[in-house]
């Protein structure tokens, strides 16, 4: 008897024992990866009139160069939403290097455009610049952030930068001087672009109190200071 009721005793301790041992190493596990079931989401409202695009298409039909190459002949695919807007968390506490964001993207060169418009990727990615056009382009950015300057390049090559500062990049291309682009460096893996129909989530954001800023076009149009809770979805909205 009393050796049973022993080893019902000692049972119950491993159980408890491991039962501490999961629930601490759960929350480590969560803390490390920066994972938290907090989100903020919200819809973004631009305007009707896109006068900076306007002039972009614009200056590209005026181009004897590329009206030569027939370049202006194709009518560009309009540029999404997601390729206009940027949603970002301006500072955030540390998160794990282990971040799922992948430190490879791309701004394409093609219809005598950059796309994305704007292009939000996290410090130490490698944008590659692939040249889609019938004609040489040029990139280059002259920014503190990052200076390069990629020279003349023909249809299907690719040049590429590592962007290991974080801050804003703005990049033209030296024959096709109405073409711009902006390269959003992060210093945080807290950032989004929107649907088409407006609305964003930022997911698994650790519950704090930041600066939540949107991008859009060429610079930043709006920022609101937001505390979100554990296991909140908070909602901001941002009418531009
Ligand atoms: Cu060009």
């Amino acid at each position: 008897m009393v050796n049973t009721s022993f080893r019902i005793t000692n049972s119950l301790k491993k159980i408890v024992y491991y039962s501490i041992f999961f629930c601490s190493f759960q929350v480590t596990f969560s803390q490390d990866t920066g994972k938290s079931s907090a989100e903020i989401r919200g819809t973004i409202t631009v305007p009707k009139n896109n006068e900076v695009i306007e002039d972009l298409y614009h200056k590209r039909a005026l181009n004897r160069y590329a009206k030569h190459h027939g370049g202006v002949n194709k009518t560009p695919k309009p540029y999404s939403l997601s390729e206009q807007c940027v949603i970002y968390i301006e500072s955030a506490p540390q998160y794990s290097s282990s971040s799922e964001r992948q430190r490879r993207a791309e701004l394409d060169q093609s219809d005598l455009m950059f796309r994305p418009l704007v292009l939000p990727v996290l410090v130490g990615t490698t944008v590659d610049f692939p040249n889609r056009d019938e004609l040489y382009h040029n990139v280059f950015s002259y920014s503190s952030v990052k200076e390069f300057d990629l020279g003349r390049y023909p249809k299907n090559q690719v040049k590429s930068v590592t962007f290991d500062k974080a801050g804003t990049v703005q990049v033209f291309c030296d024959i096709h001087t109405y073409m711009f682009a902006t390269i959003l460096v992060l210093d945080n893996p807290w950032f989004t672009t929107p649907s088409e129909d407006g609305s964003y989530v930022l997911s698994n954001v650790p519950p704090g109190t930041y600066q939540i800023s949107v991008w859009y076009l060429r610079k930043k149009v709006d920022t609101k200071t937001v505390t979100v809770k554990e296991n909140q979805a908070l909602v901001v909205n941002f009418e531009l």
